[in-house]
């Protein structure tokens, strides 16, 4: 098989939304189909005290909720899947940006019971600026809920979207029938926690449900929606103008079936990437890829870390050497797995849209790029939140000082707290976008690296970076405390905005900058 038949072969998406709407439990159907496990675990580990695969980290299991992305990758028919469940949770969303980055389109999951949630539509907006085609599942249809037209509004008006539905919901919650799928043109019943049932349309008049008011009811929506509605365009729905809309309930499962059958065919092969200088097609002979994120004891037996490469153009083969395009060295690619559930595999070879993980002993670094062959230039930067909140960290007792520092590097390389240094005198600060940021980093000190940590809130605080020469520690004490982060850049966290303003008119001379209009202007010419 040719490099060209091998990137039509891959679909790498993410599934995306607000809290709960239910990332993880339709991850957990999707591995179900893919026939990476037996039994579909669940969120809280209900009814087996089977946890889903997506939420392996101890913390999720005990909270229900993810608090980090992960990857599986399995053959499903003839495609290979990579799928990135994502933290719903905006304390988390640097991460979920950064996956964002690695995939060719997204599934959006909505609750049918609360329709367009605030996370759905920051994380909307970004896909749509980065112009990755969207595919949309409303989930818990067993619930009662939203009337679908009203759904379906909300999604042309508040994310300013053509919708097409894919297939209708006959009925909802107690009276909830099935679906009609437009698009395969069947009526796929629901049966409770029974098998779904497929019945052709031009059959339906022999059924009874074809009597049924909510059947008629929907027929009449759906006349509605074929006169005013938009066409299907699979051209629009790839430029990101057009979303499909499935209808189902990831739990049941119902819905799911068809929603992914549909979805795998129609949803994009890995296209061209954009480097610093070039334009990267994914059947380009060189090998090329970018790390967007890092995890640490992944698997407890190891507690090795795993950088995550998503691979952009060529062939990757196990044990190839690579240049590390920050640095120039050149990294032999010796250790590398796929991420099959909870168990992991060596991987041999990849392809562009793939997504593997390579074994990091300390040398890579979020966003760094991978090189081989004729390519030179480095993939655009990941985005990068600045911090706002802030706590001095310390380890409870000082015997454990060893684990402590090795706990805070790894967890600060992997990006899930930054750190920052006072200067002159020194102190460690780490810094957060959310609470709940802070939390996962306590629990996990403790969990992995047996280390108790002392937290000391020093507030929320307006982070400004300064120009290494126009540095000056007289002119900062408590209030605007000088420090300096990871890459030995000086930066100041004022206060309040009053005393930012303050310093502004007092020393005009010197610039600050604010790495978050930084970002924003990085995000809107990425793709
Ligand atoms: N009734 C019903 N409940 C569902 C359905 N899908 C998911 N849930 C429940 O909704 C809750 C949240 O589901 P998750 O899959 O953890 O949601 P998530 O989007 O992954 O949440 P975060 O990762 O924390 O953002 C769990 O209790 C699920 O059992 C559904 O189709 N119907
Ligand atoms: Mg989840």
């Amino acid at each position: 098989m040719d490099l060209q038949e091998q990137v039509q072969k891959r679909k790498t998406f993410a599934i995306i939304s607000h809290p709960d709407a239910g990332k993880t439990t339709m991850t957990e159907k999707l591995l179900l189909f893919g026939n990476l496990i037996r039994s579909a675990g669940t969120v809280k580990g209900k009814k087996s005290g089977k946890y889903a695969t997506s939420d392996w980290m101890e913390i999720e299991k005990q909270r229900g909720i993810s608090v980090t992305s992960s990857v599986m990758n399995f053959d499903y028919n003839s495609y290979k899947v990579n799928i990135l469940d994502t933290p719903g949770h905006e304390d988390f969303s640097e991460d979920t940006y950064r996956t964002l980055t690695a995939v060719d389109s997204v599934v959006m999951i909505i609750d049918a019971t609360k329709g367009i949630e605030a996370q759905t539509i920051k994380l909307f907006k970004v896909c749509k600026m980065r112009g990755i085609p969207i595919f949309t599942f409303i989930n818990k249809l067993d619930r009662e809920g939203r009337e679908p037209l009203d759904l379906l509004y909300q999604i042309e008006e508040v994310l300013d979207i053509e919708t097409y539905p894919m297939n209708w919901p006959v009925g909802m919650g107690k009276r909830f029938l099935g679906i009609l799928d437009r698009y395969n043109d069947q009526f796929i019943q629901f049966n409770g926690n029974e098998e779904e049932t497929y019945i052709p349309l031009d059959e339906m008049d022999q059924t009874a449900i074809a009597q049924d008011a909510t059947y008629q009811e929907t027929l009449e929506e759906l006349e509605l929606i074929n006169e005013a509605g938009d066409q299907f365009s699979l051209e629009r729905v790839l430029a990101g103008e057009q979303t499909p809309v499935f209808f189902g309930s990831a739990l049941a499962p119902f819905g799911v079936q068809t929603f992914f059958d549909t979805f795998i065919q129609l949803a994009p092969a890995p296209g061209p990437r954009r480097t610093e200088d070039e334009v990267v097609d994914p059947d380009n002979p060189d090998f090329s890829g970018f790390i967007f994120k890092i995890q640490a004891n992944m698997n407890p037996q190891h507690r090795d870390r795993i950088a995550f490469l998503r691979v952009c153009s060529g062939k990757f083969e196990r044990g190839m050497n690579v240049t590390l395009a920050r640095t120039g060295k050149t990294i032999r690619l010796g250790q590398t797995q796929q991420f099959v559930a909870s168990s992991r595999d060596t991987v041999e070879e990849a392809y562009a849209g793939d997504i593997i993980g390579v074994y990091d002993s300390g040398s890579y670094r979020i966003g760094d790029t991978l090189l081989d062959g004729k390519l030179k230039s480095e993939y655009d930067e990941l985005p990068q939140f600045p911090p706002e909140m802030f706590q001095r960290v310390s380890a409870k007792n000082v015997m454990k000082a060893k684990q402590f520092r090795k706990g805070l590097e790894q967890l600060v390389q992997e990006g899930a707290i930054q750190l920052f240094r006072g200067y002159p005198i020194d102190s460690l600060i780490i810094g957060a976008v959310g609470q709940l940021q802070y939390e996962v980093f306590q629990h996990r000190m403790k969990n992995e690296y047996n280390v108790e940590v002392l937290l000391e809130s020093i507030g929320d605080r307006i982070p400004r970076w300064l120009k290494k020469e126009q540095v000056d520690p007289s002119m900062f004490d408590e209030r605007n405390l000088l420090v300096k982060d990871r890459e030995e850049d000086f930066l100041v966290l004022f206060k309040n905005d009053f005393a930012l303003r303050w310093f502004v008119d007092k020393h005009p001379e010197i610039d600050l900058i604010d790495l978050y209009e930084v970002n924003q202007y990085d995000q809107t010419t990425y793709s």
